[in-house]
């Protein structure tokens, strides 16, 4: 009878596993890297943004803004396609302070992700 219910535990235990295992092996895109990297203090102001994924996917939102919330120009370089990468150049020199990426993207399975990438420029160069 144990023996049984043993045979019986292990069946529902190797299903349940079955259904994991596909869903953890297509795993969805998260940022690889990025550069400026977070929580870099740059010496100077970036002329790009870039974000790096871990696989491809497509950035629907990518804006960058100041320490009072105010948007900073950039203009997003390459097509819309799908891409592990996403670049940005900025239009105009930043002055010093401490400025934040706000990114989102969605990835070829349809969920959406998003994060932020925190960096300063140093006042003196
Ligand atoms: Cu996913």
């Amino acid at each position: 009878m144990l023996s049984r219910f043993a045979f019986i535990r292990y069946g529902i235990l190797a299903a349940a596993l079955a259904t994991l295992v596909p869903g953890a092996a297509s795993a969805h895109a998260m940022l690889h890297t990025s550069d400026p990297v977070d929580g870099a203090t740059l010496n100077a102001s970036p002329r790009a943004l870039n974000l790096a994924f871990t696989e491809d996917c497509r950035v629907t939102t990518l804006r960058l803004l100041d320490e009072s919330g105010r948007e900073r120009q950039v203009r997003r370089e390459g097509g819309r396609a799908a891409s592990s990468k996403a670049t940005a150049t900025v239009a105009e020199a930043l002055p010093a302070g401490a400025y934040r990426l706000e990114w989102r993207a969605m990835g070829d399975d349809g969920h959406v992700m998003g994060g932020t990438v925190r960096f300063a420029v140093n006042a003196a160069r």
